[in-house]
């Protein structure tokens, strides 16, 4: 059976493609999604995709991801990045690899957008690709899958 990679995305990132196309691009979450399913299967795994604009629903999808022994996730925490103590002790709880993904290059934008909570417990963070980074971090969470037999 085809090991399962989540892609979680925080608050507002449904509005992706439809507002501020000059920062996040004119791509949607749908494309973000059909993205991420090619690069899966092409890889030879399957993926769970998952958005919500509240904390907790996050904190909820880590540990799903846990609980349903999956390899890895790919998480744009978005607007908790800099805030959520709670999504941090969620990643440090379910011990899988988690790569932080942000479309844009956070270090070239406003300073308080630089401090990440979720950074201190990422396998790696990946910025600045547009939405190319989830592909990336799925291709690199695939890699470590790998490594690991
Ligand atoms: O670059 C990223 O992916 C971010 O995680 C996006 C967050 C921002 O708070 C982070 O600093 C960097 C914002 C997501 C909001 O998404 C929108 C998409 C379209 C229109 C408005 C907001």
């Amino acid at each position: 059976m085809a090991k399962t990679i989540y892609v979680i995305n925080g608050p507002n990132l449904n509005l992706l493609g439809t507002r501020e196309p000059g920062i996040y691009g004119r791509f949607t979450l749908a494309d973000v999604e059909k993205l991420c399913r090619d690069r899966a299967k092409d890889l030879g795994f399957e993926i769970e995709f998952r958005q919500s604009n509240r904390e907790g629903e996050i904190v909820d999808f880590l540990q799903e991801a846990r609980a349903r022994q999956a390899a890895g996730v790919a998480l744009n925490p978005a607007g908790y990045t800099t805030t959520s103590v709670a999504i941090l002790d969620a990643i440090l709880a379910i011990e899988l690899p988690v790569i932080e993904v942000h479309i844009t290059n956070i270090h070239a934008r406003e300073e308080f957008r630089r401090h990440s909570y979720v950074s201190k417990a990422a396998k790696a963070v990946i910025c600045g690709f547009g939405i190319e980074g989830y592909a990336l971090a799925i291709s690199g969470l695939a890699a470590l899958t790998e490594k690991r037999g």
